[in-house]
């Protein structure tokens, strides 16, 4: 079963800030889907939790330069 989160995220100013989280979490082994929401700080991510983690989720986040704040 896929779990569903929604991410709260620091730092996205722009639709490319989006755009670039976006990739990065889609690019992730068992993410189904990704949706960055720019207005409201969030991302809200599918995925299966034997291929990822909300772990791996955060360092992703954060490797392209944005800051993982918790889930809601
Ligand atoms: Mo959104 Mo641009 O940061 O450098 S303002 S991509």
């Amino acid at each position: 079963p896929e779990k569903v989160v929604n991410v709260r995220i620091g730092g996205m100013t722009c639709s490319a800030c989006a755009k670039t989280i976006e990739r990065a979490l889609s690019n992730l082994p068992g993410v189904k889907s990704v949706s960055v929401n720019l207005a409201t700080e969030t991302a809200k991510v599918v995925f299966v939790p034997e291929e990822t983690s909300l772990e791996e989720i955060r360092k992703a986040i954060e490797e392209v330069g944005y800051r993982f704040l918790g889930i809601s």
